[in-house]
């Protein structure tokens, strides 16, 4: 092969298209997967060229922004890109499509939990594509850019998927793959959070804030402003592995195992971890965003490492994501080191229902526990959100309203509660819902990696209104009556009319009503921009969701549909 001047080119491309009444035309998985910093900065480590691109950041700087175009006549020895998240689907498949048109020198290769699980099924059905690494892949990329460089033998590149010159497919031993990784680098080598190996870094680290939607129809400070919680948040790597099998959950223990190879907790030290904050620090954040708690009873970890941030006088905030419920020693310490009201602790019983909650949810706490911890919260002044999940399975409308009901009580009993939030959850690959979907009464239309590349390439898939799954039986009544699309959109009703939880200020709760009306108001905005009509109406009895974007559907028109190609 001719001599290159890129050894490896990665690309991250979040969902481009995606709509949503009150955000507008909107983009999601802004956020790229932590390991991909971490394997393109040990590739650099060890001499290779290197570029990452974020397509997302990219868009921000320019919204022209072509990738074709701006590699056009580079030759690349290998294109990496990201599909970690099932919602990158159609976007992931169609850059790496048109990369390949335009480099048919490059290996294009496909890593993430979404590539790995679905691994054989797309090296069959998309010939564009060359390879898939599965799993961890800092070591994996390592060897597969020395081979491709040195022209070795592709079947000794550790985990990697791909096919024969007669175009079989290729499994590589996990065995000898397992004795080629030894030596490679192990979690406490890598750096997840030096941004200088991507483009735009100071984009990146400004712009994408929690919740993940980016609106293509605000500013960025309207983004941050009413659709983030006013601050960029910093993913920040702890450790890996889960012990756990939640109904709903694509990362659970036995997925990992499929996909990774292990399932089995693996920690980085603390010194690694209060590296990488600094290293965060340097470029602007100033809250570090953790849902890693795979050990909630045992606290020793984060105690220490709350204990070392608090000794090297760290200005910095946390927003912890906890599992099951943490432990009063765990509180203590966290409002010691975070002392400020921006510093969370979110829980997440996602059912207000105990049985609902125990059939699904890993490691189990009673609603009793539940008040018991926010009491803690509340005494200790340590600001705290809820996160709820509405259609888990066994869930019906009515143990739905206990859910509200919980709600309803925790908004007018603790001054420290701030987001009190019920999200549905779309059905995630490897989730024992998605394997099982009859053993939860529930009927879906994605069975498949080419079910969530059409979903995720039609305009049923919005993070937000749609599920891509029904439950049998949900109401009780005549909505039960229709498919996938009617119970969407029944549920969507009923988020609307009874959970909404808008805020003006997306760091507080809103009441449904309340929300409706902001709703209503972020939708006028949105008509008065685009020069159309305001719509006519909140949503409310009679006036759905569906209603209403079907009102606005009528005035719109037609639109091109946004594509990062
Ligand atoms: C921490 C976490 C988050 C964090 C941080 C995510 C991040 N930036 O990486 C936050 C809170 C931001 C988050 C958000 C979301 N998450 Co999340 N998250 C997790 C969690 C708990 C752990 C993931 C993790 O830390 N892995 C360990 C890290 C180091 O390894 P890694 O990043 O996976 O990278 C390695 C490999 O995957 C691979 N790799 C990764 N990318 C690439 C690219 C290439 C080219 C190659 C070769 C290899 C490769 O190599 C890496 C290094 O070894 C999992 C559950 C679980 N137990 O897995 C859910 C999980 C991954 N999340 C999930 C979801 C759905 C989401 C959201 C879409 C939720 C939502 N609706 O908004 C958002 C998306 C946000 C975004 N991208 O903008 C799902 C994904 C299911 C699926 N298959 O799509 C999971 C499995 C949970 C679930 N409910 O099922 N999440």
């Amino acid at each position: 092969m001719p001599a290159t001047d890129l050894d490896c080119l990665f690309v991250h491309a979040p969902k481009a298209e995606g709509h949503y009444l009150p955000f507008g035309d909107f983009m999601n998985i802004t956020y790229m997967p932590m390991g991909l910093l971490a394997i393109a900065e040990w590739l650099r480590r060890q001499g290779r060229r290197v570029e990452l691109v974020h397509l997302g950041v990219e868009w921000v700087e320019d919204p022209g922004y072509r990738v074709v175009d701006a590699y056009a006549g580079r030759a690349i020895r290998a294109i990496g890109l990201s599909l970690y998240w099932h919602y990158q689907s159609y976007d992931a498949i169609e850059v790496a499509r048109a990369l390949k048109a335009a480099h048919p020198e490059a290996f294009v290769f496909l890593g993430g939990l979404t590539a790995g699980y679905f691994a054989e099924q797309i090296i069959a059905e998309y010939p564009f594509i060359d390879g898939i690494l599965q799993g961890h892949a800092e070591a994996s990329s390592q060897h597969l850019i020395d081979t491709l460089v040195a022209g070795g033998d592709l079947t000794r590149v550790p985990h990697l998927v791909h096919r024969d010159a007669a175009g079989a497919i290729v499994v590589n031993d996990r065995e000898h793959a397992g004795r080629l990784l030894q030596g490679g680098p192990g979690i406490d080598d890598l750096v997840f959070g030096d941004l200088s190996v991507m483009r735009h870094p100071h984009t990146y680290a400004s712009s994408f804030g929690f919740p993940l939607a980016y609106g293509r129809e605000f500013t960025k400070a309207e983004n941050r402003k009413m659709l983030t919680m006013g601050r960029a948040f910093f993913p920040l790597f702890i450790g890996r592995g889960c012990a756990y099998t939640c109904t709903f959950c694509g990362g659970n223990r036995d997925t990992l195992r499929k996909v990774n190879g292990t399932s089995k907790l693996l920690w980085r030290s603390q010194d690694r971890v209060v590296a990488d904050i600094r290293r965060a620090m340097e470029y602007g954040y100033k809250t570090m965003a953790l849902c890693y708690d795979p050990t909630p009873t045992k606290d020793d970890y984060y105690v220490e490492l709350f204990q070392r941030i608090r000794a090297e006088g760290l200005d910095v905030d946390f927003y912890f994501e906890c599992w099951g419920l943490p432990t009063a020693r765990f509180v203590a310490e966290f409002k010691k080191a975070f002392p400020s009201p921006e510093s969370y602790i979110a829980i997440s019983p996602d059912a207000g229902d105990d049985e609902v909650r125990r059939k699904n949810k890993q490691p189990f706490y009673t609603t009793t526990e539940l008040f018991e911890t926010l009491d803690l919260l509340e005494a200790s002044e340590v600001t705290f959100d809820v996160f709820y999940t509405i259609a888990l399975p066994g869930e019906t409308v009515a143990t739905a309203r206990t859910t509200q009901e919980q709600i309803n009580a925790i908004a007018a009993r603790y001054k420290r509660a701030r987001r009190l939030m019920t999200w549905s959850v779309q059905l995630e690959p490897g989730s024992p819902q998605f394997e099982r979907p009859t053993a939860f009464s529930m009927i879906t239309d994605r069975h498949r990696f080419s079910d969530f590349h059409a979903a995720h390439g039609g305009n049923r898939s919005d993070t937000y209104s749609s599920l891509g799954f029904k439950i049998a039986g949900y109401f009780g009544d005549e909505r039960d009556v229709g498919g996938i699309a009617e119970f969407e959109h029944h549920l969507q009703h009923l988020k609307c009319m009874e959970f909404c939880f808008l805020g003006r200020d997306p760091r507080f709760w809103a009441s449904p009503s309340a929300g409706r009306q902001h709703c209503f108001e972020r939708r006028s905005l949105l008509a008065e921009r685009r020069g159309i009509p305001a719509p006519s109406r909140p949503i409310g009895d009679g006036w759905t969701y569906r209603d209403a974007l079907a009102e606005e559907d009528a005035h719109r028109g037609e639109r091109a549909r946004a594509t990062w190609v």
